[in-house]
């Protein structure tokens, strides 16, 4: 019994993984298990101080850190050819960087903001996959973990271009799987519901009331309870792949269908 408790602490230990958004939330949850777990990680984001917290942290025995913009996708690519031999062979790849902006209705939307959240949530993240699948084949093993939502599947008011973006990750994901078979690459899609971290914080622009206001009352999910859902995928036998799974604070469900009356 010891022992298997023992060897479930070092689930990710020979384990390199690449994280992207790991200056907050999900990312900077997950990068800790992984440490604390044996594994190492490729840390990125663009908030350098934020990197810097991380190393101070966990130390830099075990991590790296890689100051990147997603939506520059030439420093994707050179991100990823570029790692030391020790971090090089990327086993894990958390697809998790990614954003909404603004809640407003699609006739007024900003096309500026829809542009960076397909760039960031869409573009970036395909270039990354792409890139990082090259070494995945090459070594005949992987594990892809896509942030998806929700908003993928449910539509809301103001979600507009957000959950499209979710949507392509979701069917993505399923083609990867459809394309990957018989090279030992496992993608799973984690789509999440109401999860207290930065996100609302950036989508309403830095208004902490606003942001504030969505969690209100209710218990929302953490970034820890992701990365733990992330953690038990990843632990999961090697020969079982979850494709998709939903997951929600209890206090959160669906609205029904809206009705324009006369
Ligand atoms: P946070 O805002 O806390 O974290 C987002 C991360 O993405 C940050 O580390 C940020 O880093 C990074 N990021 C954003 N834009 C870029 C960019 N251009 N280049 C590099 N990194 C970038 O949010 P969450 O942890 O909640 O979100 C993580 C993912 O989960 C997102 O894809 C989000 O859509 C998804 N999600 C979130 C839910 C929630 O309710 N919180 C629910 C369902 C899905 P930096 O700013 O330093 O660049
Ligand atoms: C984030 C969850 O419901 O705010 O993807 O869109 S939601």
């Amino acid at each position: 019994m010891e022992q298997s408790i023992k060897q479930e602490n070092n689930w990710a230990k020979g384990k390199i993984a690449f994280i992207t958004g790991a200056t907050s939330g999900f990312g900077a949850a997950l990068t800790r298990r992984i440490i604390a777990a044996g594994g190492k990680v490729i840390a990125t984001g663009r908030r350098e101080e934020r990197l810097d917290e991380l190393v101070e942290e966990l130390g830099s025995g075990q991590l790296l850190t890689r100051t990147l913009d997603l939506t520059d996708t030439d420093k994707i690519e050179e991100c990823i050819k570029t790692l030391p031999s020790d971090f090089a062979d990327i086993d894990i790849l958390f697809n998790n960087a990614g954003l909404a902006l603004g809640l407003g209705g699609a006739d007024a939307a900003n096309l500026s903001d829809w542009d960076t959240m397909i760039d960031t949530n869409v573009r970036a993240l395909v270039h990354v996959t792409r890139h990082v699948l090259e070494i995945m084949v090459k070594n005949n093993r992987g594990d892809i973990i896509n942030m998806g939502s929700v908003a993928g599947t449910y539509p809301y008011v103001g979600g507009n271009v957000y959950g499209a973006t979710k949507a392509f990750v979701h069917q993505f994901s399923l083609n990867l799987r459809a394309d990957l078979l018989g090279k030992n690459i496992r993608v799973t899609n984690i789509e999440p519901g109401m999860c207290e971290t930065e996100f609302s914080l950036v989508r309403f622009k830095g208004d902490k009331s606003a942001a504030d206001n969505v969690y209100k009352g209710m218990k929302p999910l953490s970034a820890d309870d992701i990365a733990l859902t992330v953690e038990s995928v990843l632990k999961l036998p090697a020969h079982i792949n979850i494709n998709t799974l939903e997951i929600m604070p209890v206090q959160q469900a669906f609205a029904g269908f809206a009705v324009n009356r006369d």
